[in-house]
């Protein structure tokens, strides 16, 4: 099997299936493609011009999926072990509604209103917009800071004993949210604090982070 992911190290969709095909062991290649503007070969196999996509090159066309948690669905059957979708049903149905919650509440709270803003302002060359980056932090984050904090409570990981997409998926923000200079206050928030610091140090997504940090060593907020 030969599988090509599409997209752009930084986005946190991308990372996100990355993550979990390295914590599956499973082998791929990187395709860069640049969506502002996505050009139009692309927009064939992804409708809404979004990354990432997976193509299996091994089967016949059409072999594309356009959505990274469709894609992570696909990996968790490819490869069952280690599986990231807990057995049990109620578990299971909470690990996707935190899937579900980081690819839009944080998702939109850190791409529009802290990365987009400072970090691809720059890399873009325009003017980086630190007010708006600050609103978002004092306003938008702290409820999504608060809420995950009480989800987590004492445990380890959001869901259950062990990782699942759950972690991986809310993650995946907090490394755009670094970035571009910013994290949770761990004097307001430990132990969200020290579960981000925990998941990011994993070797799924530890050199994911190293990939792209001189990219943005000139561009984040210090
Ligand atoms: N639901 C999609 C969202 C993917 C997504 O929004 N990707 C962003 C990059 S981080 C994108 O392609 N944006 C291009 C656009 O909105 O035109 C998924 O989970 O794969």
């Amino acid at each position: 099997m030969a599988l090509i992911i599409y997209g752009m190290g930084p986005s946190p969709f991308v990372r996100k299936v990355r993550a979990v095909f390295a914590e599956k062991s499973i082998d791929y290649t990187l395709e860069n493609v640049n969506i502002f503007p996505a050009p139009d070969w692309f927009t064939e196999i992804s409708p809404l011009k979004r990354i990432p996509v997976l193509r299996d090159t091994e089967r016949a066309e059409p072999n594309t999926i356009a959505d990274s948690s469709a894609i992570c669905v696909f990996a968790e059957q490819l490869v069952q072990s280690p599986s990231l979708y807990p057995q049990d049903s109620f578990e299971r149905g909470r690990a996707c509604w935190f899937e579900e919650y980081a690819d839009t509440e944080i998702a939109g709270a850190v791409g529009m209103g802290v990365f987009r803003p400072i970090a691809l302002a720059a890399l873009m060359g325009k003017d980086q917009d630190t007010d708006a980056a600050n609103k978002t932090m004092t306003e938008r984050m702290p409820v999504i800071f608060d809420y995950l904090t009480r989800e987590l409570g004492d445990s380890e990981y959001l869901v259950g004993e062990g990782l699942t997409i759950a972690d991986i998926s809310v993650a995946t923000h907090f490394v755009n949210l670094q970035h571009a200079g910013f994290k949770p206050d761990a004097a307001k928030w430990p132990t969200l604090a020290a579960y981000v610091e925990r998941i990011l140090a994993r070797p799924s997504f530890k050199p994911l982070i190293e990939e792209d940090a001189p990219l943005f060593a000139k561009t984040r907020v210090a």
